[in-house]
């Protein structure tokens, strides 16, 4: 065993929201280590894999002093030794010292610490460059990115209702342009937020934009109109992705949009996406349902999902159940990655190819709590995710993930594939997507 597993010591660290999380180190008997800190959501779901926190007079009640036990006390015992090439028995034998299936006697955040430390590890142990490490034999593809512009909901005090308005740079050729593409229409856009007199613009968990608009409505139309004011085309050059984060809407009795004052049932809610869908550039939905909704979910994916992407990010919490169960009924076409819903990379890394090997297109995804960590950029491109999303352009835990993107396509001795457009309007048809490994 050369790649063997030799320490594995956790330590309690800050997210970007200055909350805790899990930060992890695993040596290897080579002299290699992997470093990782574990993301945390603020528009969590149910069905989520559990974090474990302390419920103490620490941090209100968020310390990870708990979790960083679990990993110092058991799961490090449970992994010293194995192989960190062998992620996948590396995961299982970490499921078997918890024993739930949501990982939350040890903690999720302690699991996926050890996880992806591992992970990075097992990269260092290669020629250092974890994405290839990830790829193995299969092929490794550039995302296409999809960039925050503007934040409403848990991510920005609710300024709108709907979380996030993001840009999709469809006709951009190479990763450099489309992030180039991405800030332009950022900038363009918060130039007319200020002409339009919308006040101070403040800078949301994803560093998007965020101002007080009085509808929903508002924010896809600032947004379709600064990538035309950044000298693109929307639709063309660029288009909307909307994150409606439907569970946080969602109030008993119908979908509450409280800037606008009302609440619309299902199909009144449904009707009003669709009036959007037709009215603003919208290339991607994400979870514009509630994750118990599967009947709303299903009439969507016919009415507005036929010639855009529908995707599922609460709705499948990266669970392989979940994803085979909306598979079955033909709900969605996408499926939002989040290591930290799964619990370990195997796990994520399994939904991802159960998803491609279906022709679901696949969005790597980041949380609203992120890290100066970069390894969710070497996931995109070592699992040909096809597409990811990180946050806004600003703020050093998004940037940090399009640097190591941008590292990547300039230094990288084999030249990669862009995933372009491709990625979202014909997912199945991009090479490496349909194996089942
Ligand atoms: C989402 C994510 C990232 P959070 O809903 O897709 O934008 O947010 O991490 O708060 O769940
Ligand atoms: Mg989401």
């Amino acid at each position: 065993m050369t790649c063997e597993i030799r320490s594995v010591r956790a330590f309690e660290a800050l997210d970007s929201r200055g909350r805790p999380t899990v930060g992890c180190v695993v040596r290897l008997a080579s002299g290699q280590h992997g470093r990782a800190i574990v993301p945390s959501g603020a528009s969590t779901g149910q069905y989520e894999a559990h974090e474990l926190r302390d419920h103490d007079d620490r941090y209100d009640g968020y310390g990870t002093r708990r979790a960083v036990r679990s990993v110092n006390e058991t799961l490090a015992h449970a992994v010293v030794g194995m192989d960190a090439e062998d992620q996948h028995e590396v995961d299982r034998a970490m499921e078997a010292a918890d024993g739930t299936p949501e990982l939350s006697n040890l903690g999720a955040n302690a699991v996926l610490a050890v996880s992806l430390a591992v992970a990075v590890a097992g990269g260092a142990h290669g020629d250092g460059q974890l994405w290839r490490h990830l790829a193995g034999d299969a092929e490794a593809l550039l995302p296409t990115p999809m960039v925050n512009i503007f934040s409403g909901g848990a991510h920005a005090g609710r300024t709108i209702d709907i979380q996030d308005v993001l840009v999709v740079p469809l006709g951009a050729e190479s990763f450099a342009e489309a992030i180039e593409w991405a800030d332009r229409v950022r900038r363009a856009t918060a130039q007319l937020m200020d002409r339009r007199g919308h006040g101070v613009t403040l800078v949301a968990d994803e560093g998007g934009l965020a101002a007080n608009l009085t509808t929903n409505r508002e924010g896809l139309e600032i947004v379709t109109d600064g990538i035309a004011a950044a000298g693109l085309t929307p639709g063309v050059d660029a288009a909307l992705a909307v994150d409606v984060a439907a569970n946080q809407l969602w109030d008993g009795d119908g979908y509450r949009l409280a800037v606008e004052d009302r609440t619309l049932d299902p199909s009144q809610w449904l009707d009003t996406l669709e009036e959007w869908c037709n009215a603003f550039p919208i290339i991607s939905v994400e979870d514009p349902f509630t994750d118990d909704d599967w009947t709303s979910w299903g009439e969507a994916t016919a009415r507005i999902g036929r010639d855009r992407q529908l995707l599922g990010d609460d709705l499948f919490a990266t669970n392989a159940q979940r994803l085979a169960r909306g598979v079955a009924a033909g709900v969605a076409n996408a499926v939002l990655v989040k290591v930290n819903q799964a619990g370990t990379v195997s796990r994520a890394r399994d939904v991802l190819r159960l998803a491609q090997s279906h022709g679901y297109a696949t969005v790597v995804s980041a949380r609203s709590g992120d890290t100066e960590d970069t390894w969710l950029a070497d996931l995109a491109v070592g699992w040909g995710a096809g597409q990811i999303k990180v946050g806004s352009t600003m703020r050093s835990e998004r940037t940090a993930k399009w640097n190591r993107l941008l590292e990547i396509e300039a230094l990288s001795s084999r030249r990669l594939r862009f995933a372009g457009a491709d990625a979202l309007l014909r997912p199945q048809l991009a090479p490496g997507r349909t194996m089942l490994s």
